[in-house]
């Protein structure tokens, strides 16, 4: 079972004795896709229940990070922030809110100013999470600094508190300083689960599930119309958030087994249900909204007509958006490109997980 660190564990005491003149480091974060969704959190970004995502491969953010010692002995930390070679002060207004909350747990920042250049590797716009690879990316550096500046830390250590700080930008970056099957938040039967930070599937994965691909089918790469964290909070008081938390603990432990088993029917099964619910919680919020596309529905009833006619083990799940992520193992990649043949207009990124 792995090591078990609590927010005391993390923060930092030390002071230090000699601050560098400048500090330089690149560093790359891969995004992931949640097959059982973080949906609702409680205090400083708790999850509501606990999420098993995979990370994937080819879709990152690369993320540079120049540091010059601060004479100014500021209190806030001084960064500039460019995503594709421009300056982002929307991005610098999220970030400026992370680095608030880690201060205790990353004080040495302070002393530099910093200036951060970023770019992915996937489309803009394209539904990919960018929150949890772009997070993910600065956790990264700033635990590289650390590991600089505080030579000879335990490498668990710092990798679960990468985890960590990621979370504490966005929720699901939590899952995307790994590789892997990754698990965030604490649930009964995966040992070393915890709300802080995200753990490796604990259990051997079954071979079958050695080589997945992920191919996301952009049907709309307009700007979500409600942000995730609005829709997390919109579960405060939603009227099946009781029903919600207590079944995706049973999804969780379903999955999980059919992830040890090779039991790709029911894998296929979770995954879908947990899309179709989390979407399902949109549109019964209040305000009520609705992020999938009729294209959405269209692709889905397509998709299950497809498999009923060639039993092809393809399946679905949905980000909090539009864009359909076909899920299959390799077995099935010849499965994949005919049922994409019915699509010849529609754009696909073809990932695999990492
Ligand atoms: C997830 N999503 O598990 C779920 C499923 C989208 C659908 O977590 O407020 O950007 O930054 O913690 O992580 C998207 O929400 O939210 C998300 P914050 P985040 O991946």
């Amino acid at each position: 079972m792995p090591a078990h660190f609590t927010e005391e564990d993390f923060q930092i005491h030390r002071t230090l004795d000699s601050i560098p003149g400048n500090w330089s480091a690149k560093t790359e974060a891969p995004s992931n896709i949640a097959l059982i969704k973080y949906w609702g959190k409680k205090g400083l970004q708790i999850p509501m229940n606990a999420s098993l995502s995979f990370t994937l491969s080819r879709s990152k953010t690369v993320t540079q990070a120049e540091a010059v010692r601060s004479n100014s002995g500021s209190e806030k930390i001084t960064f500039k922030f460019y995503f594709e070679g421009k300056r982002n002060k929307q991005f610098e207004k999220k970030i400026q809110i992370f680095f608030k909350r880690i201060e205790p747990y990353a004080p040495y920042l302070n002393h530099f100013e910093w200036t951060f250049r970023s770019k992915n590797t996937f489309p803009h716009s394209s539904g990919i999470a960018s929150s949890a690879s772009g997070f993910a990316a600065l956790a990264k550096i700033i635990i590289q600094l650390e590991q600089y500046l505080f030579p000879g830390i335990n490498r668990d250590f710092l990798a679960y508190k990468t985890s960590f700080l990621a979370r504490l930008g966005s929720g699901s970056a939590a899952r995307s300083t790994a590789s892997g099957i990754q698990i965030w938040g604490k649930h009964e039967s995966i040992p070393g689960s915890n709300d802080l930070y995200a753990i490796d599937f604990p259990f051997p994965l079954h071979p079958d599930f050695h080589q997945m691909h992920d191919w996301i089918f952009l049907l709309d790469t307009a700007t979500k119309t409600v942000s995730s964290t609005r829709g997390h909070a919109l579960i405060d008081n939603h009227p099946f958030k009781p029903g919600r938390i207590q079944s995706v603990k049973k999804q969780l432990d379903k999955l999980s087994i059919a992830l040890q088993q090779g039991d790709t029917e029911t894998f296929g099964q979770i995954i879908e249900e947990e899309a179709l619910t989390l979407h399902a919680l949109m549109m019964s919020s209040h305000p009520a909204y609705i992020l999938m596309k009729p294209e959405t529905l269209d692709m889905i009833l397509k998709l299950w007509n497809f498999r009923k006619q060639t039993h092809a083990k393809l399946y679905f799940t949905l980000d909090a958006g539009a864009n359909l992520h076909l899920i299959f193992p390799q077995k099935d990649l010849q499965n994949a490109i005919a049922f994409a043949k019915q699509f010849p207009e529609i754009k696909i990124i073809k990932d695999e997980i990492l």
